[in-house]
């Protein structure tokens, strides 16, 4: 037999276990209200806060100058720690994400989060980064990094110089004469401190956090910006970086990156509000990528995350629509390509995805806004896992 042959055989028992865990897969409980928050919130993150090994959401309000942790209790139940100040105030606030980086940049188990906006209000021209140590019962130690004239687009967090201690990457277009445009990178120490910003100009700066990854295949983590143009920026190893190549995201609302072909390249997929549809941008691994591949979902998208939940080894995508018109999930083949989505109810907006109750697979926290119009509703969606497991 060829080996052309085995690769079909091969090929066909592979869709086969794919299809089967499709079919089973039970899709989520009924929804339940874990939290009561601001109105027209958004969902940062996962991560664990209070270093208790059970996930929590960090959540803030519109206009990002509050703040707010949901602590887990790994059974898919959380409490709200305090209402908390960010210090910074989001100029283009609304609902994109972009301006908080999660992460742990003192190493003590404890996540933190970096922020980026504008100090007062009154003043769009000034805009201030700050770090937030997590203490471990819902507060944060806050600490400024910088402040300065410009105008800021987006943080992201990665290790931009190849010492394991976590950095920050900060794209800013200016607003005035002398301000940076371009990507500011402030190299962690690992104690939460940062070394002075350093600039790599750029002509592009794009529409909230840069994504992170190693998209050109040195083993070295690069950017890539939503916006058109020369998008994809190579980063140095050293913590600069340069404008490398252009992939056209076509106006993407939110883009992320993740591996959805299992090839070891870094590939992405957008949500878009013209044309409501999810679009799928498969990596070389050499900064260069296959045309977008788009899904209609039906609904203008405001966020995506990825993760495998009906755990057949394949990653997929969950998508929320604005304003609470549920949630979708695309399960894929492995392969890069998707099934038509499943399409959930309960809240929208804004989606989180971690494992909060330690059971079949990974689950969803979606916002529900305007029922009550002083509040939103964090919404918890339980992953029933396949139809055979217990
Ligand atoms: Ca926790
Ligand atoms: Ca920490
Ligand atoms: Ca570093
Ligand atoms: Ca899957």
């Amino acid at each position: 037999m060829n080996a052309k042959r085995w690769v079909a055989i091969l090929t066909v028992l592979l869709s086969c276990s794919w299809s089967l865990a499709a079919e089973d897969w039970q899709g989520f409980f009924p929804a339940r209200t874990v939290s009561e928050i601001f109105t027209n919130g958004v969902l940062e993150g996962v991560a664990d806060f209070n270093g208790d090994g059970d996930l929590d959401i960090l959540v803030r309000n519109s206009f990002g100058d509050l703040g707010l942790l949901l602590l887990g209790d790994g059974k898919g139940r959380f409490s709200a720690g305090p209402i908390f100040g960010t210090g910074v105030f989001l100029v283009e606030g609304g609902f994109a994400q972009g301006a908080f980086a999660l992460g742990d940049f003192n190493r003590d188990g404890m996540s933190d989060y970096a922020v980026g906006g504008i100090i007062v209000p009154s003043n769009a021209k000034l805009e201030r980064v700050r770090v937030a140590l997590g203490r471990g019962d819902g507060t944060f130690l806050n600490r400024e990094i910088w402040s300065g004239l410009g105008y800021l687009r987006g943080v992201a967090a990665g290790d931009f110089n190849q010492d394991n201690l976590e950095d920050l990457a900060v794209t800013m277009g200016s607003a005035e004469p002398g301000a940076p445009q371009g990507v500011l990178v402030f190299l962690g120490r690992g104690d939460g401190t940062f070394d002075p910003p350093r600039l790599s100009p750029t002509a592009l700066v794009g529409h909230g956090a840069p994504i992170v990854a190693d998209f050109t295949g040195d083993l070295v983590e690069d950017l890539v910006l939503n916006g058109s143009g020369s998008n994809v920026l190579a980063g140095d190893g050293q913590g600069g970086f340069a404008a490398f190549a252009s992939v056209p995201l076509g106006g993407a609302n939110v883009v992320m990156g993740a591996d959805l072909d299992g090839d070891g390249a870094q590939d992405l997929v957008t949500g878009n509000s013209i044309g409501h549809s999810v679009s799928v941008l498969l990596g070389h691994g050499d900064g260069s990528f296959e045309p977008a591949q788009a899904y209609d979902v039906g609904n203008s998208v405001t966020a995506l995350a990825t993760a495998d939940f009906d755990s057949d080894g394949a990653t997929d995508i969950a998508v929320a629509f604005d304003p609470n018109f549920g949630f979708a999930i695309q399960l894929g083949y492995g392969d890069g390509s998707f099934m038509p989505d499943r399409r959930f109810e309960g809240g929208g907006r804004s989606v989180a995805v971690g494992d909060f109750d330690k059971k079949k697979g990974p689950d969803v926290a979606t916002l529900q806004v305007g029922v009550d119009p002083d509040l939103a509703q964090v919404l918890i969606h339980r992953n029933r896992g396949l139809e055979d497991q217990q």
